[in-house]
Order: C-alpha cells, then structure tokens, then sequence
C-alpha cells in the first residue's frame, strides 16, 4: 500500500495530535529502519498503522480480546495496552494487511517482548523518541539509537518501568521480559 494512502486511513482513526505523532513515528522509523538495514516498506506501513486502535471504546476493545482469546491477563492491566494488539487486529480485518511481521510490530508496539524482531524493535524505539516526544530522558535515547538500537531499547525500558513504579502502577509481564532478555542475552 502506498504511503498516501496509509495515512489518509489511518488519519480518520486518529485525533489530529495522535496524526502528528504518527507521522514522527514514521520518520523516525525509517531513519531507524536505514540505519540498521530493515525493509523501508515494511517499517513505513508498521509506523503508519501502530496506534490504529487507539481510540476505539475500550468496551469494544475488551470485546476484540475476549473474542480473540489474546493474552487475558491484558484486563487485568492498564487499558492503554491494549490498543497494540487489538490494533494488529483491526488492521488486518479492516484495512487488509496480512503481512505478519507488520502485524507484530503493531501487535507488541506498547509492551515489547522478548525475541523481539528488528522491526518490531524499530517501531518501539520509534515510538518513544519521535520528534514529538518530550519528557525527560528522551535526548538520551535519542543518542543512544544512533549508537544502539538495542542500548535504546533498553534505557527506554528501563524509564518506562521505572516510570510506571513511581506511579504504583503494575509492568505488564512481556515488558519485565523485554527487559530481562535485553540484559541477559544482550538482545
Ligand atoms: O500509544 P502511545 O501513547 O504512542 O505509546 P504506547 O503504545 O507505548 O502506550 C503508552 C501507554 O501504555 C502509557 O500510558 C503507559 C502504558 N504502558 C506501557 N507499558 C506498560 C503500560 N502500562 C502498564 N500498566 N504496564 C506496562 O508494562
Ligand atoms: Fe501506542
Ligand atoms: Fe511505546
Ligand atoms: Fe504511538
């Protein structure tokens, strides 16, 4: 699917912020993608897509997770997960792409997991330090993925955890396991 296209879909689904964020994912993506000599095509339609699902009703949401038997433990967390894998879902149902390694990337976009693809580490990484973003901590991982794709990977693991523990907030179990595989097997 060509770039104009993608957007134009993608921007009925969104709220303008969330298009602008977007569109950095995007950019940042393929710089990423470039860089560490992943397919253009597919990291373009990954970034376009990744919060596909962000603004569906969180009834229908939970309704798509039930039905499609994902991971039950998502209910019991923060609800902002789940726009990830009911986006993949939505993607492919209504938009019609079937290409699995996009879907995952979308799929795993917000809680990472361990074994993660190149692609699907391009798109979280992406997704943390678009031009857009601004909270502290983000200049760093901004060099670091100059330096390291997976040494960004892991700071911003590292400031997602610790930001949620300071919030009291409960880590979803494939972020602790993103984290652990990065630091035990160095990715
Ligand atoms: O959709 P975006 O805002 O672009 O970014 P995202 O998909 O990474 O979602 C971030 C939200 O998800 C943020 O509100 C924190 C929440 N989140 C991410 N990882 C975890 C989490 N919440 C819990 N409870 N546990 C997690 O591991
Ligand atoms: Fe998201
Ligand atoms: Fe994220
Ligand atoms: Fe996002």
């Amino acid at each position: 699917m060509e770039r104009d296209k993608a957007l134009k879909i993608v921007e009925k689904q969104l709220t303008e912020h969330r298009y602008i964020h977007t569109i950095g994912v995007m950019e940042t993506a393929i710089h990423l993608a470039e860089k560490y000599g992943e397919n253009l095509k597919k990291t373009e339609l990954s970034a376009i897509f990744h919060d596909y699902a962000k603004f569906r009703p969180k009834d229908v949401m939970k309704q798509i997770i039930i039905e499609q038997k994902f991971s039950p433990l998502l209910l019991e967390y923060n609800s902002e997960l789940w726009h990830a894998p009911v986006g993949a879902f939505l993607v492919e149902k209504e938009v019609g792409i079937s290409d699995a390694d996009i879907l995952n990337a979308i799929k795993f976009h917000t809680s990472g997991r361990s074994h993660m693809s190149l692609l699907e580490k391009i798109i979280y990484v992406a997704d943390y330090i678009e031009p857009g973003r601004h909270f502290p901590g983000v200049e760093e991982v901004r060099e670091l993925a100059e330096e390291s794709l997976d040494k960004a990977l892991i700071k911003s693991l590292q400031n997602s955890i610790m930001f949620l523990l300071k919030k009291n907030q409960a880590v979803y179990p494939d972020t602790i396991s993103t984290y652990n595989w990065l630091v035990l097997e160095g990715g």
